[in-house]
């Protein structure tokens, strides 16, 4: 049976890349009636220090970015990553199945940990290996990402698979990503070269689901571009990664292939066709923030979704985690 399980760190605000990337592609699943998972991944987000005040805040925006974007708490499993302990012990044994040069090689942490990763923390050298555990711990079959995932979802399945051969069973079975759409890659409107990231320094780099209608336009309007109207067909964007970003995050939010927004804005010039996309940004992420808004002035029941969606998840990884207790060796006499 198809199980989804996908994550969002409490890091920083969410960006327009993780609602395109992430929320909204899991609304869609959730949409079709599959089982979901979703999870605020706190145990990711403090690789890197995080101040516990900002965590706690942070962790409840997630919540609340889930919810406002579709996740409906009944029909999906919604939680935060530390209440379920199943992600931690399993990390823990999954670490003793991955090797260390498997982690190293992994371009996240190249780009995380930068040209001082020996003083890097080593929950961030090891974020990978409690990554396939978040989702192993489910069995989930999917997992919907962006772009940026895929190689954790590869790592994922090559320690799956050296588990189930280190012990001789067929036990994991080995995760999908899902990378779909126009949107698996946002690019930063500074940089069409770089991801659009919460934890870019630079806020014009990014659009926050916080942000308000002015600060979008403002931040749209300020994209970098060439000064070269828009192409009557997509190859004529093959060069000019700043232009085809924001095709691109126009095809996403409109629902249209980037196909069909050249073809509709052929000839334009971005004087043009920045207002369109700002004012379709607009539209999409006023009612979320707002939605947001609403669910983050009652925290405690935010608390409450989050304990109640533990309990849930809880339930379907304490039995899978006793299974891999078993099948390492360990007694468990109570
Ligand atoms: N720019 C992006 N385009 C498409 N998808 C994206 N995602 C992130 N950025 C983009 C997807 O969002 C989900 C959650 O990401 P995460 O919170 O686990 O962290 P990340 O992938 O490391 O994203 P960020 O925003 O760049 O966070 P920081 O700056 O903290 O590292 C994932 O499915 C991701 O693919």
């Amino acid at each position: 049976p198809t199980r989804i399980f996908s994550g969002i760190q409490p890091s920083g605000s969410l960006t327009l890349g993780n609602y395109l990337g992430a929320l909204k592609r899991f609304a869609q699943k959730q949409d079709e009636g599959i089982e979901t998972l979703y999870c605020v991944v706190d145990l990711h987000a403090i690789t890197v220090w995080q101040d516990p005040a900002t965590l706690r805040r942070q962790t409840r925006e997630v919540a609340a970015a889930y919810i406002a974007s579709g996740i409906d708490p009944k029909r999906s499993i919604l939680y935060n990553q530390s209440q379920v302990r199943a992600h931690a012990e399993l990390g823990w044994i999954l670490n003793c199945v991955a090797r260390i040069g498997w982690m190293y090689r992994m371009t996240q942490f190249k780009d995380k940990a930068g040209a001082n990763s020996e003083n890097s923390s080593l929950g961030l050298l090891a974020y990978p290996s409690l990554m396939a555990a978040d989702i192993l711990a489910f069995k989930a079959t999917h997992v919907p990402v962006g772009e940026d995932q895929k190689q954790h979802i590869e790592l994922t399945r090559d320690i799956a698979a050296k588990f189930n051969h280190d012990y001789g069973v067929d036990f994991f079975p080995m995760p999908q990503p899902l990378i779909e759409g126009p949107a698996t890659r946002v690019m930063s409107l500074r940089d069409g070269t770089k991801k659009m990231s919460k934890s870019d320094p630079s806020d014009q780099s990014r659009i926050n689901l916080t942000d308000d209608a002015d600060t979008i336009a403002k931040k749209i309007r300020k994209a970098k571009t060439d000064a070269e109207p828009l192409p009557s067909s997509i190859e004529g964007l093959a060069e000019r990664p700043d232009a085809r970003n924001l095709v691109n995050i126009y095809a996403a939010l409109a629902g249209m292939s980037p196909e069909q927004v050249v073809a509709e804005h052929a000839g334009a010039q971005f004087g043009t066709f920045k207002p369109a996309l700002a004012d379709l940004a607009v539209a999409t992420i006023g009612p979320i923030t707002a939605e947001m808004n609403r669910l983050l002035a009652e925290p405690d029941e935010i608390d409450a979704i989050l304990g109640r969606g533990a309990e849930r998840a809880d339930a379907i990884a304490a039995p899978i985690l006793s299974d891999v207790q078993d099948i390492v060796g360990m007694i468990r006499s109570r």
